[in-house]
């Protein structure tokens, strides 16, 4: 049986993997940071909580010592590492916090594995806030990277010191760039969820309109599900590598709002521009959508589209699922979310 370390199981996809990995049975181990109350909603929601073959572990990204130890103990065969501090918004406002963790946090496990076996195969979540301003459209492998954050600049040391591992130390280091994804499991900050929970709220009478930021930027989203197949699949290939995962498309947040909309029976008409531009319900009238600039960033990414061919022609990977599909996937497990009273 194959074992597996997840850190970051409690986010969207640590979820979604473990509950691959253990659907073709491998061992999986788990890793979360200790808070005061215990954050699993998410495998709970995918109820592989009681699985035997998945055990949760505390382990501190920031403290090599507790790695090295945890290493050693549970001998690997794969690490994925997943956990980060993965808002962006937020990393403006902790940049240091956001270094130490999400970047940094992977030299330490680097250096676990380099010390204790450096057989294990490990999974860096690199990201396509690398590419930031735009050099090249759709975005690839070759693309050169620009990043706009704090974030993005934490996640281009991660990416570069697995390939420096993998050059050095003969680490099999893969990273998987990978374009937004999506699901119902996607946290609340993030704008997809943001609006389908709102969607969700004004269609019960729960909420009267939402507030955004930037409606002009653009992404590439894709099915979360989908995407940690991607990351099984690049430790599997016969060498490390870099992989852009995406599905080749791109839509404004006007348009994902739009569409999420559109899963309730609501058509949306859009008014003004930039700060005072605002959605309305082209029946009623009423007020839907209203621009916030407190939900502006310092430096915006504003075009990601990515081009996944060599995923496909190496690895077999392809997205499937529409975007129009993703939305009501999302919006209809939010309408069920609030009947039930659930506030994740
Ligand atoms: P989430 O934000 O849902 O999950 C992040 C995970 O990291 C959570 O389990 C979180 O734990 C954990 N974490 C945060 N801070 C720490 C810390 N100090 N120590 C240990 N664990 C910590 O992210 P996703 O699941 O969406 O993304 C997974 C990874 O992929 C991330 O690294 C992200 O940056 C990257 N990525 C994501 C993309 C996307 O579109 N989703 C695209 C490209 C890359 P807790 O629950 O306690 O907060
Ligand atoms: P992103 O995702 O920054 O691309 O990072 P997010 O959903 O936060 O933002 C997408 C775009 O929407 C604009 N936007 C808003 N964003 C949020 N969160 N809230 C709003 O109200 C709002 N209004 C407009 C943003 O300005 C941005 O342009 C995600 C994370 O999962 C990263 O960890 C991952 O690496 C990248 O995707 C790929």
């Amino acid at each position: 049986m194959k074992k597996a370390l997840i850190t970051g199981i409690t986010g969207q996809d640590g979820a979604y993997l473990a509950e691959h990995l253990l659907s073709i049975g491998y061992k999986v181990y788990g890793s979360y940071r200790r808070t005061s109350s215990e954050n699993f909603w998410r495998i709970e929601d995918l109820d592989i909580q009681n699985n035997p073959n998945l055990e949760l572990i505390e382990m501190d990204l920031t403290d090599m010592g507790n790695i090295i130890r945890l290493i050693s103990k549970y001998e690997f065969d794969e690490i994925y590492n997943l956990a980060a501090q993965s808002f962006v918004g937020v990393s403006f406002e902790k940049p240091t916090t956001t270094g130490l963790i999400t970047g940094l946090g992977v030299t330490n496990l680097l250096e676990g594995i380099r010390t204790v076996n450096p057989k294990i195969k490990f999974y860096q979540a690199s990201t396509s806030e690398m590419f930031g301003e735009v050099q090249e459209i759709p975005q690839k492998e070759t693309t050169p990277f620009y990043p706009r954050s704090p974030y993005g600049v934490a996640k281009l040391y991660g990416h570069w010191i697995t390939v420096n591992y993998r050059e050095s130390f003969d680490i099999f280091g893969s990273s998987g760039i990978l374009f937004n994804h999506e699901s119902p499991l996607r946290g609340k900050e993030f704008v997809t969820r943001k609006i389908t929970d709102a969607v969700a709220k004004i269609h019960l009478g729960k909420q009267s309109h939402i507030e955004l930021g930037n409606m002009d930027a653009k992404r590439d989203w894709g099915f979360a599900k989908e995407y940690v197949i991607g990351m099984y699949k690049m430790l599997q290939a016969e060498k490390p590598d870099a992989f852009v995962l995406s599905t080749g498309r791109t839509e404004t947040v006007r348009d994902f709002v739009t569409m999420s909309f559109k899963c309730v029976g609501i058509d949306i008409e859009w008014k003004g521009n930039n700060e005072s531009e605002i959605g309305i319900n082209a029946k009623t009238g009423d007020l839907l959508v209203k621009v916030n600039p407190k939900f502006y960033r310092p430096a915006e990414v504003d075009l990601l589209i990515g081009d996944c061919s060599k995923a496909t022609e190496v690895l077999g990977w392809e997205p499937m699922t529409t975007l129009e599909e993703l939305s009501k996937i999302m919006v209809e497990k939010d309408i069920e979310r609030n009947k039930n009273g659930w506030s994740f």
